[in-house]
């Protein structure tokens, strides 16, 4: 019995309450998730606080190191179910924290349960879909557990076929937002640690055999290339891709796989920012008919130039975190909250936008590709990772993985990101080297980055000497000339020796003022001195041969516990051209100037 107990607590270490049997392994990720039937499960689900993580061990027992399961019989986590009814309420998706004030600066466990009616069909599958979980999620459906996932930022899905009942369920998520050093990110990073289910939640139903992914992209040569995945247990199925407005329409035939590759000739009108065209493309099977928009381009770089469409464009971008503008802060989620978000970059002439530290909702990238925003997308491979882990590379691996899975057909993706300012070792460098082949294998068709940092070899002279270069398409970095290094007036002085062999990006640069304090530009946090600081990294910038794109550091305020000044932080980095509550900062119309004389061609 003891051994038991130990096996079960190291067990429970492990996977968290890991001895109950697991139904259900994460399924194949399914894309175009929106494109499908679904049951929303979004909305407003109980939720009970577990600081102590006792949904795990019986109640009237003392947790300790052997506590855990010390009966026979493993504890059903399902027991939990038992208090919910009259546990307070919380809306999905949604982060906890701006939900609740005792949730505000909480780490930690917390238990969601809803209820669906569903009546399953025989000729039909059915997943469970999880936009995002921040950070670890452990699923149980009708007191059995499906699973667990790491990974605040992406999407997975369990397939449920069998393991509905008829009429009502009941979906129980063990959500922690606890900071981990062997974590994606780790345990130290400039943002807020919003917890919660923060993406939405969906039961699809698919047909037994249905197109579970796809790509299609457009090479020079009028040629759209491309290849489809069936999932199901035959394959030998009538599949047919058509693209209407091209007058496409081909039958496909899907190996013993269920896979299948292709190429046409085509002619279509291609994406660019100024207008960006997206054609319906459907999916067809005799069991469904699987729609999606989708543009086409090309992206590639000659020189230290990024050609879109075969010729030079300069990014005019603006860095983004997923916050939310007005209503409190959180996570920004849905349709309105890109709009207002990418409206703003639009607004400042941006064609272009990073969005940082990690992958942001779909909302965002679809939104972005409706605008005519092309992006930069990254994982949360962020400062200090613990390079030397195996496990840390796995889980960075399957991140970078699921947003390329769930965003390959997004045309205005043209850069996909390994990392932010990663101190250099050659642990690190194995790592990243790593993610750089991941990409490259699961993705050929676009560029690959990481924001790097620059270095003063010698006074007045900046270069970038790091080993990664060598392995990205784009030379990218952030520099804060004015800001942590020095004062604006050294953005006159300063040269840069870069390569000229690749396209050179300033992934981030800029520095904070408080929306409203004014004063003399030598003045810290005044908007005078943050204008003034835009003023001399513009001139700056100008001389630097090879620039291809800047993203300014950042487009809104945001949240971060790390940003404690009173009276001018107060918990939020104010390094925004606009507010947290949407006032635009001076140096907003600097950019905006700087980015319309670029776009006129000045
Ligand atoms: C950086 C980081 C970013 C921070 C920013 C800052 O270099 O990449 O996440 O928020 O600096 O404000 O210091």
């Amino acid at each position: 019995m003891k051994r038991i107990a130990i096996v079960a607590a190291i067990v429970m270490l492990l996977g968290g309450g890991a001895n109950i049997p697991v139904v259900a392994e994460e399924a194949p990720l399914l894309t175009n998730v929106s494109g499908r039937t679904c049951i929303s499960l979004d909305g407003t689900w109980r939720y009970i606080v577990d600081p102590f993580e006792s949904g795990y061990y019986d109640y009237r027992r003392e947790p300790s190191a052997t506590g855990f399961f010390d009966d026979e019989e493993p504890h059903n986590p399902a027991l939990i179910e038992y208090d919910f009814d009259a546990s307070p309420t919380i809306v999905v998706p949604r982060d906890w924290n701006t939900q609740a004030p005792e949730l505000y600066y909480y780490e930690g466990s917390v238990w969601y349960r809803t209820r669906f009616a569903v009546e399953p069909q025989e000729e039909s599958r059915y997943f469970l879909y999880f936009g995002a979980v921040n950070y670890e999620a452990i699923v149980y459906l009708n007191g059995e557990r499906l699973g667990r996932h790491i990974g605040g930022f992406t999407p997975f899905n369990y397939e449920v076929t069998g393991l509905l009942r008829p009429g009502e369920n009941s979906l129980v998520v063990k959500v922690s937002n606890q900071r981990l050093k062997e974590a994606v990110p780790t345990n130290n990073f400039d943002w807020w640690n919003y917890g919660g289910i923060t993406r939405s939640v969906a039961l699809v139903e698919t047909p037994k055999t249905f197109v579970r992914e796809y790509s299609l992209q457009f090479e020079e040569g009028k040629k759209i290339v491309g290849w489809v995945r069936l999932d199901g247990s035959s394959y030998d199925v009538d599949l047919t891709l058509e693209i209407p407005e091209l007058k496409k329409r081909i039958a496909l035939t899907p190996d013993e796989q269920g896979y299948c590759s292709f190429e046409i000739s085509a002619s279509p009108r291609l994406w660019e920012p100024e207008n960006p065209k997206l054609y319906r493309v459907n999916w067809i099977t005799p069991y469904e008919c699987l729609s999606d928009e989708v543009g086409f381009r090309t992206i590639t770089t000659s020189g230290n130039q990024i050609l879109l469409n075969g010729r030079p464009i300069f990014c005019r971008g603006v860095s983004i975190h997923e916050e939310a503008p007005f209503r409190n802060g959180g996570r920004a989620y849905g349709v309105d909250d890109a709009h207002t978000l990418l409206g703003w970059a639009k607004e400042m002439g941006c064609n272009f936008a990073r969005l940082a530290h990690y992958p942001h909702n779909e909302f965002m990238v679809k939104e972005a590709e409706r605008m005519g925003i092309m992006l930069w997308c990254e994982v949360p491979v962020y400062w200090t990772i613990d390079w030397d882990n195996p496990e840390v590379l796995e889980n960075a691996r399957a991140q970078m993985s699921a947003m390329i899975t769930r965003d390959r057909n997004r045309c205005n993706v043209i850069i996909w990101s390994v990392a932010n300012e990663t101190p250099l070792s050659d642990a690190r460098l194995d790592f990243l080297k790593e993610m750089v082949s991941l990409v490259r294998e699961q993705d050929p068709t676009r560029l690959v980055s990481a924001a790097m940092e620059k270095v003063e070899v010698k006074p007045g002279v900046m270069t970038v000497s790091d080993p990664l270069g060598e392995y990205l398409d784009v030379f990218s970095f952030n520099q804060y000339i004015g800001w942590y290094d020095g004062l604006p007036e050294k953005c006159d002085r300063v040269e840069w020796a870069l390569p000229s062999d690749k396209p050179v990006l300033i992934s981030e640069f800029g520095g904070g003022a408080l929306y409203g304090k004014h004063g003399d530009k030598s003045e810290r946090w005044t908007e005078e001195f943050q204008a003034d600081l835009y003023e001399a990294n513009i001139r700056m910038l100008k001389k630097i041969k090879g620039l291809s794109g800047t993203t300014p550091w950042i487009l809104m305020d945001f949240r971060s516990p790390k940003r404690n000044l009173p009276g001018i932080q107060d918990g939020y980095n104010r390094k925004g051209l606009i507010s947290n509550e949407g006032k635009k900062k001076m140096s907003f119309y600097i950019m905006q100037k700087w980015y319309q004389e670029m776009a006129e061609g000045k």
